[in-house]
């Protein structure tokens, strides 16, 4: 899916090029295997790995000799030919003096134009954990939807958050943007590819404050990672927590290779009213964890409605994404969600004993950990996820880090039947 995104960019620029008679139409049998998945997504990037350094100007310019064939982003000036303009500005981003750089538009899936580097933005969305992670918390700005959660903010006082609670949304007025002290001066607006987000995006437009759309979305999320900490200078950060999780799935994957094909569990992510189809990135989790679909849902989601297209469905395990997983977490909350989930899928002989929560805000490959845990106890040991999750914390998310917050003691990011019947006790 991710592959095909990129090759269509590629075939849009080869067609362009093509038109200009600079180029031969690209001999797909041929082509340089250069685009595998989405890393980052910054045109200049031209060999899609995680940086933009001199090898990217070493292929740029073997492209504009017709010794390679153009990949999806070295179209640098983003201007539809290749030429000496793209080697320049190539030449600009690598040297830090660039003003404005290309981004790849997960939403409108074409080259967006922004600032560069952008000293301060305002990221309007329900995700904090990324822009705190690789931002720190108190840095740039965060935005949340919901009442953000206040765990991954320790130490700083609410009415410094920007008023991050009171203000940013998934729509974010421009008034309230434009009105941040001169030092906080938002340059972007970095939000997600919902369409329900930022349904102020005109007024933005309008104000010349850019509306950076990124796929936050299960393994997209990887991607975001790498462009955020590139857009806003924090690339060594970026690129040490995308080694990271690398390191993790490598170590899940390699665990979950030895389970034989009749021992691997199935499983579905469900809201209280839909289940989650591949569209949605929520699914990747189950998969990064080594884990089948119970049933495949090509689309963003699929109304439960009248039940009936399930009835054929024997999932091993249903998952739910809930906020009570949240940092900032309350038992309260945790017992009155599981009951209005489980009421809901008690349509299912094995349902609402295997029936999880798992950890909204967790980066995919964490969540994949947890899951991996419960699905195969023969392979990962007792307390795999938190051991995992806890490094994570520690190296990553430093307002949490100084607090001394325990994955253990002070949240629950995978909540279990025997977790509820506990929490009810
Ligand atoms: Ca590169
Ligand atoms: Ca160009």
């Amino acid at each position: 899916m991710m592959n095909s995104k990129l090759l269509a960019i590629v075939a849009v620029i080869v067609v362009v090029i093509a038109g200009l008679g600079v180029y031969a139409v690209v001999n797909h049998d041929d082509e340089e295997k250069v685009v595998e998945t989405d890393r980052l997504l910054i045109y200049g990037n031209v060999n899609n790995d995680d940086v933009i350094d001199d090898k990217d100007l070493t292929l740029l310019k073997q492209m504009i000799d017709g010794d390679k064939e153009p990949s999806a982003l070295a179209d640098v000036n983003a201007d539809g030919t290749l030429d000496d303009k793209d080697v320049e500005k190539l030449q600009d981003i690598i040297d830090k003096k660039a003003k404005t750089v290309f981004y790849y538009n997960a939403m409108y899936k074409k080259p967006y134009e922004t600032p560069y580097p952008l000293k301060n933005i305002v990221v309007a969305s329900p995700q904090p954990t990324m822009s705190v992670m690789l931002l720190g918390p108190e840095d740039k700005a965060a935005g949340t939807a919901e009442p953000a959660d206040t765990a991954l903010f320790a130490g700083i006082k609410a009415d410094e958050l920007w008023e991050v609670n009171k203000a940013y949304q998934w729509n974010v007025g421009v008034t309230k943007v434009s009105n941040l002290p001169a030092e906080k001066k938002a340059d972007a607006v970095i939000t997600t590819i919902e369409t329900y987000a930022m349904n102020t995006e005109k007024d933005f437009e309008d104000a010349k404050i850019p509306v950076i759309r990124l796929d936050v979305r299960g393994t997209s999320s990887i991607s975001a990672a790498l462009m955020i900490g590139f857009l806003c200078g924090a690339e060594e950060k970026a690129e040490k927590f995308v080694g990271y999780i690398d390191k993790v799935q490598k170590e899940i994957d390699s665990k979950t290779s030895k389970v034989a094909e009749d021992k691997k569990v199935s499983a579905m992510i469900v809201s209280k009213s839909d289940v989650y189809g591949n569209e949605s990135g929520f699914t990747s989790c189950i998969k990064l964890a080594g884990a089948n679909l119970a049933v495949e849902v090509p689309e963003t989601s699929r109304a439960i409605g009248d039940k009936e297209w399930l009835n054929n469905v024997a999932p091993d395990y249903v998952l739910a994404y809930t906020t009570v997983t949240k940092y900032a977490y309350d038992t309260a909350s945790a017992i009155t969600y599981w009951e209005q989930f489980t009421g809901i899928y008690d349509f299912f002989d094995s349902v609402p004993d295997n029936f999880m929560f798992v950890g909204y805000y967790l980066p995919d490959t964490l969540r994949a950990a947890y899951l991996a845990e419960v699905f195969y106890p023969d392979q990962f040991e007792k307390g795999y996820g938190d051991k995992i999750h806890q490094e994570y914390v520690d190296s990553f998310l430093s307002a949490l880090h100084d607090a001394k917050y325990d994955v253990t003691k002070d949240g629950n990011f995978l909540i279990t039947k025997e977790d509820y019947q506990a929490l009810k006790a």
